[in-house]
């Protein structure tokens, strides 16, 4: 089964939880052991990448390992070219529509495009859209974006359009990783509103709490992403639990 049947088949059932592992923030030797306890805590997937210091010989062994920990998707959700691991089982293939630098655009994917196929990694295309405080945050500043503002809801939905007309099959509203506030939830409803129930809408950046997580599904995620939780909290497992348990019970938009 393709990683993509597997979160088709389960969207039907409940919005996901994935849970980003950035093994430059975990330590490359813990990282295999926190996505066992984000699985066994209720993860639907693994994203593993993060903006710096994931790369290389020690990202391909962080990666076969957390395959080999897990039975879950391990899914890569690279900063730039040098985040892409044959060990993984697909990658979110990702372009960061909102950025002012057009390597981000479509420049570091074309030069991924043919180790990509040369590893056989399943493709999820996926719009990459950065709102406010996206700033303050490494995936904004590396990635030049000009954060989409939350007092102008409608801007981030008429991104969200042209995504879906261009043929995204994800778009991930992202306020950043470590983000002092989340995405919006008027931007989250106001991107589920112009697209209908297609592309999938995966939200993350500075969600820290389970409650959060089931904001931002009742105003239209489908899926949602954490990172920073699992690296500050001392149970992995009892923490995700928390938040699949929320999340999984939800109904989706
Ligand atoms: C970052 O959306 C993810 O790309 C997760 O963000 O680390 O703030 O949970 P946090």
């Amino acid at each position: 089964m393709t990683v993509w049947n597997y979160l088709e088949e389960k969207l039907e059932k409940h919005p996901l939880y994935f849970v980003l592992v950035d093994p430059d923030e975990t330590g490359y030797d813990e990282a295999p052991k926190v996505a066992y306890e984000a699985q066994e805590g209720g993860a639907d997937a693994i994203l593993v990448g993060g903006t710096v210091g994931v790369q290389g010989e020690v990202l391909d062994s962080t990666v076969k390992a957390i395959r080999e920990a897990v039975d879950i998707p391990v899914i890569l959700f690279p900063g730039d070219i040098s985040g892409i691991s044959k060990y993984a089982d697909a990658i979110l293939y990702i372009s960061l529509l909102n950025s002012r630098n057009p390597y981000y655009i479509s420049g570091v994917q074309a030069l991924a495009a043919p180790i990509l196929l040369r590893y056989g990694l399943e493709i999820i295309p996926t719009a990459y859209l950065i709102t406010e405080p996206g700033q303050e945050t490494a995936a904004g500043w590396v990635g030049d974006a000009r954060p989409l503002p939350r007092r102008k809801p409608s801007l981030a939905a008429t991104y969200a359009l042209a995504a879906k007309f261009i043929g995204f099959k994800m778009i991930y509203l992202e306020a950043g990783s470590g983000a002092s506030y989340p995405v919006d939830n008027k931007i989250v409803a106001a991107v589920r509103k112009a697209i209908g129930e297609f592309p999938y809408v995966i939200v993350g950046g500075g969600i820290r709490t389970p409650e959060v997580a089931l904001e931002k599904v009742k105003y239209g995620a489908d899926v949602v992403v954490t990172g920073t939780i699992v690296e500050i909290v001392d149970n992995v497992r009892d923490t995700v639990q928390k938040f699949s348990a929320v999340i999984h019970s939800a109904r989706r938009k």
